[in-house]
């Protein structure tokens, strides 16, 4: 029996969801963070009877300043000693040329995508070092190594997760912890949901004619980088669908 916890943010959906499955049919123990506390509770139910594994969930928005240090007081109070932690919440808002662009989604994006990982990994840290032992994992995106038109700051925001990953990796460095990054291409979950605001048939159409990649492929990706021999650190991985060369050259069939 493996006695790992996996600290999972933006579980309820996609990215998340799918590493709580994986993480957790693999023995993993899981921290499950998100704002929807009825996805999460679900999907923790669900898992316990699957999987017979620990789930505890913790409604956050990371975009809260003080949500690391909450999340550090609810392992604290469970007496979680956690071995990862991956900063997936993450979204993108709106698609416009920065003359454009809407100043909110601007404000949500840089929140949750820089602030929200920067949150996370200031809390749980030190609690890595004091333990001796520990992993963060960023998701960041292909949108974080080449820009495409229209996506200015949400480019932006997972340029800077690519900085902050490799910037993290030196200071964690003295402590033996692990700090790595993933970046998908296209991944068909919610994402285009949220950032298009609900309008189904724009949000589709983003993968017409092509396969993309699924959660569940992120999840096969991420579980390999958190299960390497201790000496291993798998700095970075792009992982694109067959279909899409680049962020924005995708072969589609119609
Ligand atoms: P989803 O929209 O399906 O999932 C996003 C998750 O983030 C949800 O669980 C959502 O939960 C959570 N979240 C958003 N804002 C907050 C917040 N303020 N506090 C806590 N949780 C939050 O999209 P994906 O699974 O695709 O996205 C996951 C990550 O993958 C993101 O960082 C995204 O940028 C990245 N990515 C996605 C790609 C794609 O093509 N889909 C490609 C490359 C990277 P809730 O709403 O309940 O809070
Ligand atoms: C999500 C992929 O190309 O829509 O990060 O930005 S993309």
């Amino acid at each position: 029996m493996i006695n790992k916890t996996a600290i999972i943010t933006g579980a309820s959906s996609g990215i998340g969801k799918s590493c709580a499955q994986r993480f957790a049919s693999e023995g993993w123990n899981l921290v499950l963070v998100a704002r929807r506390g009825e996805k999460l509770a679900q999907l923790a139910r669900e898992i316990e009877t699957e999987y017979k594994v620990s789930v505890f969930y913790l409604v956050l928005d990371v975009t809260t300043p003080i949500s690391g240090d909450e999340l550090v007081q609810f392992l604290e109070v469970k007496k979680i000693a956690p071995d990862l932690l991956l900063n997936n919440a993450g979204l993108a808002a709106g698609l416009s040329p920065i003359q454009q662009g809407d100043v909110d989604d601007w404000e949500l994006m840089i929140d949750t995508n820089i602030k929200g990982l920067l949150y996370m990994s200031r809390a749980v840290s030190p609690v890595f070092i004091q333990q001796g032992s520990g992993h963060i994992i960023n998701i960041g995106s292909i949108a974080g190594r080449e820009a495409y038109p229209n996506g200015n700051v949400y480019v932006a925001t997972k340029f800077a997760v690519d900085g902050l990953t490799k910037s993290m990796r030196m200071d964690l460095l003295p402590y033996g912890i692990r700090v790595s990054q993933v970046a998908p291409g296209a991944v068909e979950t919610e994402f285009s949901m949220v950032r298009f605001k609900g309008d189904e048939k724009r949000a589709k159409s983003v993968y017409d004619g092509f396969q993309p990649l699924s959660a569940a492929d992120i999840a096969d990706a991420v579980f390999y980088v958190a299960n390497t021999p201790k000496h291993v650190n798998i700095n970075d991985l792009v992982i694109m669908p067959t279909a899409q060369a680049s962020a924005t050259l995708i072969k589609r069939e119609n």
